[in-house]
């Protein structure tokens, strides 16, 4: 692999945002250090699946142990180490002992499969691969000897819990070492602390390098905005991975002002209602049809106390103005609405705003130093109150993806703005509202899903000729994907199930698979030839059966 330097904010951006106290030299091993020397017998991570209850002396203690363990088994500064754990202790556990050592977690989440853990493993080069044995009915342990055996890279594969099977468990590496204390060469704070997932666009995801100094900025910035202190309990119900239950403020925020995390094995209201109860949870985050269905069981009645529960965050996707309206009642609790992306902007709607801004736009920015412009085609800028192409830059959001010069210079403009491929429209008081989406993704309820990689699949299939896949509407979802496909000539058709399965045992996650399939004999066509998705998305279903 030729690597290319990480494109990083020219020093005098970086001079100004350190100037401004924004980026304060902390690394996250180092965070986690304060805290645990403030307050060792606080509770830091409670995981009910687990049985664990770690407090901020324990996490410390299991991070430096885990780190010296890591070490000697040869993972060293600036590997990357791919992470696919769900909603567990030992997440933090092993991101925080990789923080210290100042190797990447690359974030996959457990929706994954074979195929997005072979890429990020091989375009990583990845030195190591952590999972939970089986999880969700899922093996692990089964994608991991696949992937070992066809990546060289990939020295070792840590096995969280118990039943490692061929693997190490994560427990015998820590154990057998005394603690890692001071790593004399450990990670610098403009270092990279981790590789995030972007939702993305294009055929394979891109990957996004965050700093220790960079992110916990974002993390103190959201925790101010959603009153995050040592007395909130966060409960995280998105996977702990994703950047929105990471970050916004998210674990890491909560763990940050020396609150408590609760890890929620799963979102449906009979398993988190009872947890906000029996940890008094004050805050958490939601997609859109998450908070929906909570929203109707709070509604419905509920015989779980959820008086404790100060704040909803709601993000991910555009959340109806009407859904909106009925979380404060339902559930008793402020709403804020969060716009963010792993690249790194995130808007919130802040507590004290009226509430209809709370309900009918997506918040502002957290920082007085994110730059924003809403631009037409030609990147001029549009008059407030008109839709345009959101591009950004600031003190947390990256001035280019990892390892992708050739995509960097369109998904950037030449001074460094991220073009987010979002269409927002900005109010008089410098609040967002998302339009729309100028890039080819489907937003289905959270999930990003890159129109060009489902289609690369379905390429694959031998009876299809081409392949266009766009969003519909869907009343639950927002959004959810169908697949139009032109067969070849000569082909017979097959089944729509079929071509689902097609795609599913390609070894894809599962909400990247099509949920319709339409057969075609032709598509859309623009006025200069090329395909109209516009045309297409105009020709969809929304009379909400998908099953066909
Ligand atoms: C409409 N679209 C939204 C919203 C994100 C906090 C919250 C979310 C994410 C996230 C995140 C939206 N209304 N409220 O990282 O820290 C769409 C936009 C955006 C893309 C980013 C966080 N909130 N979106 O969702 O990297 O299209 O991050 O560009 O997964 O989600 O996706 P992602």
């Amino acid at each position: 692999m030729t690597t290319h330097p990480t494109p990083t904010w020219p020093d005098e951006f970086a001079d100004r945002y350190r100037a401004a106290g924004h980026w304060r030299g902390e690394t996250f091993g180092s965070m986690l250090r304060d805290r645990a020397e403030a307050h060792p017998d606080r509770t830091a991570v409670v995981d009910p699946a687990g049985g664990h209850r770690w407090s901020y002396g324990e996490l410390d203690a299991r991070a430096d142990r885990l780190a010296a363990g890591l070490r000697s088994r040869g993972i060293a500064k600036g590997d990357r180490v791919v992470v696919q754990l769900p909603n567990i202790a030992e997440f933090f556990e092993v991101v925080f002992a990789l923080f210290r050592i100042g190797a990447l977690p690359v974030f996959a989440l457990p929706a994954h499969r074979e195929t997005e853990i072979r890429y990020f493993c091989e375009f990583t080069e990845a030195a190591a691969y952590v999972i939970a044995g089986e999880h969700g009915g899922h093996d692990y342990r089964t994608l991991a000897a696949t992937v070992r055996a066809d990546v060289p890279t990939l020295r070792h594969v840590f096995v969280a819990g118990p039943d490692a099977g061929a693997f190490e468990a994560l427990s015998d590496v820590a154990a057998e070492h005394p603690a890692l204390t001071e790593p004399d060469d450990g990670p610098e704070p403009g270092d990279l602390a981790f590789l995030q997932l972007s939702g993305g666009s294009t055929g394979v995801p891109k990957l996004i390098p965050r700093t220790h100094d960079d992110y916990l900025y974002s993390l103190r910035g959201s925790n101010e905005i959603c009153a995050v202190d040592e007395d909130s309990v966060y409960l995280c119900v998105l996977p702990a991975a994703h950047n929105f239950p990471l970050s916004s403020p998210g674990t890491l925020g909560a763990l940050y002002a020396g609150a408590r995390v609760v890890m929620c094995p799963q979102p449906s209201p009979d398993v988190a209602f009872p947890l906000i109860e029996r940890e008094g949870v004050t805050l958490t985050g939601l997609v859109p049809p998450l908070a929906l269905v909570w929203t109707e069981a709070a509604a419905a009645g509920t015989p779980y106390d959820l008086d404790s529960l100060d704040i909803l965050l709601v993000g991910g996707a555009k959340f109806s103005e009407q859904a909106a309206r009925r979380v404060r009642p339902a559930l008793g609790c402020a709403l804020q609405q969060v716009f963010g992306m792993a690249e790194g902007l995130v808007n919130y709607t802040r507590l004290d705003d009226p509430e209809e801004t709370i309900v009918t736009t997506q918040g502002r920015p957290i920082s007085p130093d994110d730059e924003i412009r809403v631009v037409d085609d030609a990147d001029e800028d549009v008059p407030d109150g008109e839709p345009g192409h959101l591009l950004t830059r600031g003190p947390y959001t990256i001035r280019g993806y990892w390892n992708a010069p050739e995509h960097n210079r369109r998904a950037f403009t030449e001074d460094g703005f991220y073009r987010t491929g979002d269409i927002v429209r900005r109010t008089e008081t410098g609040h967002l509202v998302v339009e729309g989406r100028a890039k080819d993704q489907i937003n289905r309820g959270g999930e990003k899903i890159a129109a060009e990689e489902v289609e690369n699949h379905l390429l694959a299939h031998p009876a299809v000729h081409d392949a266009n896949v766009v969003g519909e509407p869907d009343p639950y979802l927002g959004e959810r994907t169908c697949a139009y496909v032109i067969l070849r000539s000569g082909a017979e058709q097959p089944r729509p199930v079929a071509i689902k399965r097609f795609v599913r045992d390609r070894g894809l996650a599962a909400y990247k698979v099509p949920d319709r399939v339409e057969f075609v004999t032709e598509f859309p066509q623009t006025g200069v030839g090329k395909i109209s998705k516009k045309d297409l998305r105009a020709t969809a279903r929304t009379d909400g059966d998908p099953a066909r």
